[in-house]
């Protein structure tokens, strides 16, 4: 029987993204996208779900005999330190909101997103393993982890198929993130395009793992079309897409627009950046799944402009 997939949080970075590349793989008539409004980003179903709300995720599910959830819905690094218990509660419970729904409605196959925030002060900054010790210290990155937990869990009590990878900063032309310590590496990009000076709120020699959206859809879908038996990791396989820090940004955009300005005020992201590793080993996505990044530095930054050209023209 072919899938019927529910996407909860497509409205969002990665989900709108991931939305249509399902709907063009699957056929629009077997992909739900759901949020907590419709912006009529899709052209096919969509669903308003509030995920905190497990009756209506049931209810979509029975509706539309759904046999996989991913759930993208997150309140991200920066926005969670705003609010640490209403972004706890909002990571949890929707997570666990889906995670019910799939055991009592037999989903067959669940995707969890987790970060590179799980990592903290305890993991080695550079290559971090997929096992290191994990003592994040921002909500968003103790949610990922306790999230990646219960993923472990409901696969060893219940044998639920969930699958999950740590997503590095995501950088993409379709849409903005919003909330994350990542995301001046997407805002710069639009600066430079507008012809508009750049204040960045990180120093400029910090190093963050990043990886191009078309990598990070590929990683999600790879991961979920690989068969169980190879399914090794149970809370969550790093994977590494390119490492760069700001300055070493602003250099490749300097090469298309010479008169790009930058400057640098750090702020409390600083410090979320400071604790989250500067390159990621992803040894057992390699080896489990085959996973590969494609995008080079220099290759998100010329896919970058040239898409934001067109979508500003
Ligand atoms: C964030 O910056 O919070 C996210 C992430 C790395 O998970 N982009």
């Amino acid at each position: 029987m072919s899938a019927v997939i529910l996407v909860i949080g497509a409205n969002g970075q990665v989900g709108s993204v991931l939305t249509k590349t399902l709907q063009d793989k699957y056929g629009k008539e077997r992909i739900i996208a759901s949020d907590l409004e419709d912006i009529g980003k899709f052209d096919g179903i969509f669903e308003v779900i509030d995920a905190m709300n497990i009756d209506r995720i049931k209810e979509v599910v029975l509706q539309y005999k759904v046999t996989q959830i991913y759930h993208l819905a997150a309140i991200l690094s920066a926005n969670g330190e705003g609010d640490p218990l209403r972004a706890w509660d909002i990571n949890i419970k929707t997570w666990l909101n889906v995670l019910e729904t799939s055991r009592i409605c037999n989903i067959e196959r669940v995707f969890y997103p987790s970060s590179i925030a799980v990592f903290g002060n305890s993991a080695p900054r550079n290559s971090t393993p997929n096992n290191a010790y994990l003592d994040p210290e921002t909500v968003y990155g103790i949610s990922k982890v306790d999230g990646e937990n219960w993923a472990q869990y409901y696969h060893i009590k219940y044998g639920l198929d969930v699958r999950s990878i740590r997503y590095p900063g995501v950088i993409g032309y379709q849409s903005l993130p919003n909330g994350g310590t990542t995301d001046y590496a997407v805002d710069i990009f639009h600066k430079a395009v507008l012809n508009e000076p750049f204040t960045c709120f990180l120093n400029k020699e910090t190093t963050l793992p990043m990886i191009f959206i078309d990598d990070a859809i590929r990683a999600t879908i790879e991961i979920m079309e690989t068969p169980i038996e190879n399914i090794k990791v149970r809370t969550s396989y790093n994977i590494a897409g390119i490492s760069f820090s700001p300055e070493e940004i602003a250099f490749e955009i300097k090469g298309l627009y010479p008169d790009f300005k930058i400057d640098y005020k750090p702020d409390f992201r600083q410090d979320i950046a400071d604790k989250w590793p500067k390159s990621i080993n992803d040894s057992e996505a390699r080896m489990d799944w085959d996973w590969e990044p494609e995008y080079d530095l220099w290759a998100i930054t010329e896919t970058m402009i040239s898409k934001l050209i067109e979508q500003y023209k």
